[in-house]
């Protein structure tokens, strides 16, 4: 039996606005972007199943004005880090990368700096919500993390250390 042709098109337009949802929930906040083609020789980004280790990176409020201490958030302002801030990566090992906002209302974002001092990546971490890539890092050497809203403190490294096999 035929379906009547309204339920056809009910189904369809569901459809359209299950995917329309879906790509606005998957579009990145304005001004960030990941590594590009252009940086392949050092960075890719993989898909979420490709991930052979991965690292939680909380953003830890260390003063606040709302909890102080008033005497440090009066001499340095506000202090946030990235906890921890040293991460240690194999070469070309997939690593998800998951970052944690931990405050429930302030943004930080995360820039990944090359050693020639090249910015890979910017992503916007919101508040209260986890934000995580994959990422495969090809070439050995210090990397660099930053929040460039928080600076100087709110920064961290990232050492890519050779493949785990070859030690
Ligand atoms: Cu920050």
């Amino acid at each position: 039996m035929r379906k009547p042709l309204a339920s056809c098109l009910s189904r369809a337009a569901l459809g359209a606005l299950a995917l329309a949802v879906s790509v606005a929930a998957a579009e990145p906040p304005r001004g960030d972007y990941l590594p590009e083609n252009a940086s392949a020789a050092t960075i890719t980004v993989e898909n979420s199943d490709a991930a052979a280790a991965e690292v939680v990176i909380l953003t830890q409020a260390v003063a606040i004005r709302e909890t102080g201490p008033q005497q440090t958030v009066k001499r340095f302002g506000e202090v946030y880090a990235f906890s921890p801030a040293t991460i240690i990566v194999h070469r070309d090992e997939p690593t998800r990368l998951r970052f944690w906002n931990l405050q429930p209302d302030d943004k930080h974002d995360v820039m990944l700096v090359d050693p020639e001092w090249n910015v890979l990546m910017k992503v916007t971490l919101p508040p209260l919500r986890e934000t995580a890539h994959v990422l495969t890092f090809h070439r050995e050497g210090l990397f660099r993390l930053y929040c460039t809203m928080h600076q100087p403190a709110m920064s961290g490294q990232v050492l890519v250390v050779p493949p785990a096999a070859a030690n």
